[in-house]
């Protein structure tokens, strides 16, 4: 008889914010890939993520209802998850749960291993994204039960250096961490670079782009007040393809006189089809652990400028593949973006080298390998 694969094909479960955000984008592209890798991928969550694809083998949502009992001032999500998880471990014999954004999911996949007979126990790979350590990191309220929970997961992930190190110090953890890169694997774009320019409105300005979901720390407020510093010398349009509703931006946009500089598209899914049209990329966060959209950019041969925060030192290398300037001052932002925007060549030489980043580092062949080695890591753990 021949021996078992040394790396057999795994059940994974995977649990994440279905919003707009990068941590629900990066485990969406994740079990996308791993399910076309031949594993069995079961995401579990209140919502089916948002860009997690439909009928595609070996692919499974499993919705977690939520009951709003009368004596419950606030809904309870942790316990119907962990619930949910337990019960789809059993039910399908799964591996590995893998939880992205540790509050509450790496406290809900504790739980739900503990509820379970020891011979179906999961193992449970936390990945910590950004805010659940630099914020909620912080927050006595939440503190120990992200500890705890880091302390009875199997492994965890952070997306960036920077973010193992200030998950080390801020959560005083000492279980190894490993880095694991995000990821983004581009689809081809729908329609040409020049339809889309057509359908924005542009004739022969720069476009500069930005992506995010508009929390308070990228900091929108300064991503227009550098717009603003601009708009008198540069001809340009500001494209800000935004995951949450960007009506409160809305009068900021007017008091800085920005009406016919600023278009806005929300919840795009075809993200392609603007990645590709754009120049450059602006991103003014106050911290990033990451920051996927300048991934997404650099797949495109668009530069980014963006401040020199958190983990974004690791995703752009200045001055050959985008801009880093100091957080805070628009000022700093625009002459950055106006250097690129008036010299075209280097605009052009920075995106290249910045495609070919991307494409040696932060590709799905690249990373993807490293979380399946790392699920037969800890699967072959005692
Ligand atoms: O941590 C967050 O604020 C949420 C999270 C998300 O779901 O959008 O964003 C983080 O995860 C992304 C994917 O790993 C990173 O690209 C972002 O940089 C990171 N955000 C922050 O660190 C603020």
């Amino acid at each position: 008889m021949s021996p078992p694969p040394a790396n057999p094909l795994l059940k994974i479960g995977i649990t994440c914010y279905p919003s707009v955000g990068g941590s629900g984008i990066l485990a969406s592209a994740l079990g996308f890939e791993l399910a076309a890798r031949g594993h069995e991928v079961h995401f579990i969550s209140y919502e089916r993520p948002f860009r997690l694809p439909a009928n595609r083998p070996r692919l499974f949502f499993h919705p977690v209802t939520i009951n709003d009992y009368g004596l419950f001032r606030y809904p309870d999500y942790t316990l119907p998850l962990s619930v949910k998880m337990a019960e789809i471990t059993r039910e399908y014999g799964l591996d590995v749960l893998h939880v992205h954004y540790a509050v509450p999911h790496a406290t809900a996949a504790i739980l739900a291993r503990a509820m379970l007979p020891p011979e179906l126990q999961p193992r449970v790979v936390t990945t910590l994204h950004g805010t659940d350590t630099t914020l909620l990191g912080r927050d006595p309220a939440y503190s120990p039960a992200i500890a705890h929970a880091l302390a009875c997961s199997d492994a965890i992930t952070t997306v960036s250096a920077d973010l193992r190190r200030e998950t080390r110090e801020v959560l005083h953890c000492e279980q190894p961490i490993e880095v694991i890169h995000n990821f983004f694997d581009p689809r081809l774009p729908t329609r040409s670079r020049a339809e889309v320019r057509q359908e924005l409105g542009l004739t022969d300005e720069i476009l500069i782009l930005h992506t995010s979901n508009l929390r308070p720390v990228k900091r929108i407020d300064l991503l227009l007040a550098t717009a603003a510093r601009l708009k008198a010398r540069l001809n340009f349009k500001l494209l800000i393809l935004s995951g949450e509703a960007f009506a409160p931006f809305a009068a900021e946009v007017r008091s800085l006189g920005l009406e016919d500089c600023v278009i806005v598209r929300e919840k795009v899914t075809q993200i392609e089809d603007y990645l590709q049209a754009a120049d450059l990329a602006l991103f003014t966060s106050a911290t990033e652990s990451f920051c996927l959209g300048i991934l997404e950019a650099m797949f495109f041969a668009c530069p980014s400028v963006a401040s020199r925060v958190g983990g974004i030192p690791e995703v752009v290398e200045d001055q050959v593949t985008g801009i880093l300037v100091p957080f805070g001052d628009p000022k700093d932002y625009a002459a950055a973006v106006e250097s690129l925007i008036r010299d075209p060549v280097r605009r052009a030489a920075l995106g290249q080298a910045a495609r070919l980043r991307a494409r040696a580092l932060f590709a799905a062949d690249v990373i993807v390998p490293r979380y399946e080695a790392l699920y037969h890591r800890v699967c072959r753990k005692n």
